[in-house]
């Protein structure tokens, strides 16, 4: 029998996301239904948006295996009916205390970093890029992880190395970064998506192997684009959020919390980008993955 969700230890709760101790060095990870967007989270949910990112982290962590060991144990056996299609059940992991990020894309915080100087997280780059143009090669931009509500700071690989206090496991942890985002590109793109970046966590199991954990690849922890209309020279539409985001701006709301509410037509259009996104990536309905898994 699967545990009452309510009978769990909540261990932590972010803006989207909860987190819950199953005892066992296992942990229940649930996405809710909440979005956020100008870094302030939405009174209405968008239906079905957990499950969407959960089935993709299911997704990417099958399709990435071969790269990189991970967390991910189950989606159904052991997890509660209650967030059955959006909770998977995970390793616990001794966390490697930054944001492994990687960019195939000058966009975002890289792109106002490169700006002001040059350089993504102490990585010179070639003079005279364009916003949401392709780097020369994908770059390994490691940050901060900021407590919540803070932003995330790029460091350079000294600076890491210096908080994670081991330098061949940082190495590592670049070069899977590295392989996972050049992986998860080349299928994107086959896809008609381009990952223009993404950010990954790491962990240490209790064997002493490294996994990447947390939620992978999806559209909350990366930057998908359709290749489709791609164009260097200004920010690029997000194909999730975009929707809420346009009709943020219109709306008058000055961005600061709290962030209003979303007119029923909005969270409809955003609730079939999302499914829409996962269909994409994973070649599927996300039916399909919650029949298997009977929920
Ligand atoms: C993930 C997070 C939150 C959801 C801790 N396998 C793991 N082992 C140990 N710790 C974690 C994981 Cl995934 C872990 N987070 C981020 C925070 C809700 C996820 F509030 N924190």
């Amino acid at each position: 029998m699967p545990p009452l969700l309510a009978d769990l230890p909540l261990i932590a709760s972010g803006k989207v996301r909860e987190l819950y101790d199953l005892g066992d060095d296992t942990l229940l990870l649930v996405a809710t239904d909440r979005i956020s967007t100008y870094d302030a989270i939405h009174p209405t949910p968008v239906p079905g948006k957990g499950s969407v990112l959960t089935g993709l982290s299911v997704f990417w962590f099958g399709l990435t295996e071969g790269v990189v060991p991970n967390h991910f144990l189950s989606d159904a056996e052991g997890v509660p009916d209650e967030v059955k299609g959006r909770a998977v059940v995970v390793r616990k992991l001794k966390i490697v205390p930054i944001e492994a990020v990687v960019r195939g894309y000058i966009t975002g915080s890289g792109w106002t970093d490169y700006q002001r100087t040059g350089k993504v997280s102490g990585i010179a780059l070639p003079e005279g890029l364009q916003e949401s143009q392709q780097l020369p090669e994908p770059i390994f931009t490691p940050s901060t992880k900021a407590e919540l509500g803070d932003h995330d700071e790029a460091i350079d690989l000294e600076q890491a190395a210096e908080i994670v206090g081991d330098d061949d496991l940082l190495g590592r942890v670049k070069q899977l970064s590295l392989d996972l985002y050049a992986k998860a590109a080349e299928h994107a793109r086959s896809r008609g998506l381009i990952l223009a970046d993404t950010k990954f966590e790491f962990g240490v199991d209790a064997d002493g192997v490294l996994r990447v954990g947390d939620e992978v690849l999806t559209p909350d922890s990366s930057r998908y684009w359709p290749a489709e209309g791609y164009e260097p020279g200004h920010g690029q539409p997000s194909f999730d959020k975009q929707y809420v985001r346009d009709w943020a701006t219109q709306s008058g709301w000055d961005k600061k919390p709290p962030a209003p509410a979303i007119p029923d037509d909005v969270v409809a259009g955003t609730a079939e980008r999302y499914l829409d996104a996962y269909e994409r990536i994973t070649g599927e309905p996300l039916q399909a993955w919650l029949d298997r898994i009977g929920a």
